[in-house]
């Protein structure tokens, strides 16, 4: 039943035994520079702040590292012919800013920018629209030796990179979007530092975070200014966040944490201001005296889409009493100034990242995107989940992954028929990978990567998918 009062936007959808999306619905899958490329100091390219982090000991984990991955760099023509194999519509990819503009800073190095032009016209060439990420976590060292995303600067670094991406590929690439998860940039990367640059302090977070969405601003008047044509917008990382229990103590740490993972980045970007709840809670890390005059209206700068990643639901209890640390803004955390909110897990099938399989969240996520912040199309620019793959007699039979990507698939159909805009779905990931602090120990891939070889074997979910993708939809259940 549709929600009379958020008619489907893009066009009716077709109800019966199969689940039919609407027409011209972008089909895709997802990757990251640093995750496949390999290459590391190939081409020009300098370190991120991910060569850094992986190469210091007891970061990541078995000493692994993005130096090789899965090689993409020198694959890419044989990897784009796999990827039409599978049917795929669209894929989205991210730029290394250290291949590209190497030190973050100065002239472009072509020869990084040729990979990305090959890259991109390869993907014409078979029809699949390409769509760029301009920020998948690749800071470039000398810009974190500067101080990183909690110095101001950053952010017009960023949009001059920015730029020098658009006089290369903006003649070809139509869909761009500035950054991946600002959440985990910033308080994975500065307040756990469980991410590269592995600092923690809650105050740095809070100021990266502002500077991520500056620097997006800033990167999407670059962009609009010289490709006007161009569709721009910024990927989140979204969850759900539901109190334990109806203890209204509970009801406020999930307030806190949804502040936090949520509405930090949503309230900004989408309405141009942060959230009062969110500010006071934060009183005792930060005054925000790093925010100026205008940046709130240049982080709000209009944008054409929303990409959406979504992956799980938190599910949270208040703190328990007695157990607070001192002072407690400043332990590693990253939750700066609500760390001492308990995480619970409610006994559900969880994926091996242990994160708790919840498709009616998708639903409910993007339910919330469009109904209480925005009537901008909204992208899933990436779903997935990690599983113990094994390859028996040369395949692989990742029947739950499978299901795990049918189950939301059926949940971004609701959102659709409730009114969403959904106009896309990217699957996370096409390929095993850099699993960041996890190494090449958590796989994602619809494609297995033997990283001894570098052979890839489509799963059962690719070849499911690709099913999914030449139908339009889902078989009825
Ligand atoms: O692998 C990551 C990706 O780089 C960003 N989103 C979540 C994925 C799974 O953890």
């Amino acid at each position: 039943m549709s929600n009379p009062n958020h008619p489907p936007a893009v066009g009716v959808l077709e109800q019966g035994p199969e689940l039919i999306f609407p027409p011209g619905f972008l089909w895709g899958a997802a990757t990251a520079a640093y995750q496949i490329e390999g290459a590391a100091t190939e081409g020009g390219r300098t370190p991120s702040i991910w060569d850094t982090f992986s190469h210091t000991e007891g970061r990541v984990v078995n000493g692994h590292t993005g130096d090789v991955a899965c090689d993409h760099y020198h694959r890419m023509p044989d990897d784009v012919r796999m990827m039409a194999d599978l049917g795929l519509r669209s894929y989205r990819f991210s730029v290394a800013w250290p291949r590209v503009q190497p030190g973050g800073s100065g002239p472009a190095n072509t020869e990084g920018l040729d990979f990305y032009r090959r890259l991109v016209d390869e993907l014409l060439n078979h029809g699949i629209e390409p769509w760029l990420t301009l920020y998948h976590w690749d800071l470039p060292q000398p810009l974190e030796d500067a101080g990183g995303w909690p110095a101001r600067d950053t952010a017009g670094r960023f949009a001059d990179y920015a730029q020098l991406v658009a006089d290369a590929l903006g003649d070809r690439v139509t869909y761009w979007t500035t950054l991946n998860e600002p959440w985990c940039s910033a308080f994975l990367g500065y307040g756990s530092g469980a991410h590269a640059p592995g600092r923690s302090d809650g105050a740095d977070a809070v100021r990266a975070g502002h500077h991520l969405m500056l620097g997006h601003g800033l990167a999407v008047q670059a962009l609009r200014a010289s490709r006007p044509s161009a569709q721009l917008g910024v990927t989140v990382n979204l969850y759900p966040v539901t109190p334990a229990s109806d203890d209204p103590a509970d009801a406020d740490a999930a307030r806190r944490i949804d502040g936090l993972a949520n509405r930090f980045f949503l309230d900004p970007l989408l309405r141009g201001s942060y959230p009062a709840d969110l500010v006071a809670d934060l009183k005792q890390v930060t005054d925000f005296g790093h925010v100026q005059d205008g940046d709130l209206t240049t982080i709000a700068t209009p944008m054409d889409l929303v990409g959406i990643n979504y992956y799980s639901r938190h599910v949270v209890a208040a703190p328990v009493e007695g157990a607070q640390q001192e002072p407690y803004w400043r332990a590693p955390s990253c939750w700066p100034g609500s760390q001492d909110v308990r995480f619970v897990t409610r006994g559900v099938p969880v994926t091996d990242m242990n994160w708790e399989i919840d498709a009616p969240g998708l639903v409910e996520t993007l339910r919330r995107v469009h109904e209480e912040y925005t009537d901008l199309p909204l992208y899933v620019t990436e779903n997935g989940s990690a599983f113990v793959d094994e390859v028996v007699d040369g395949k692989v039979d990742d029947a739950d992954r499978l299901a795990y990507f049918d189950a939301h698939l059926r949940a971004a159909h609701e959102a659709i028929t409730a009114g969403v805009p959904l106009r896309g779905y990217f699957a996370w990931s096409l390929m095993d990978n850099f699993e960041w602090a996890w190494g090449y120990t958590k796989r994602f891939g619809m494609v297995w990567i033997d990283y001894d070889t570098q052979i890839r074997i489509p799963k059962s979910s690719a070849r499911w998918y690709a099913e999914v993708i030449r139908r339009n939809g889902l078989a009825g259940q």
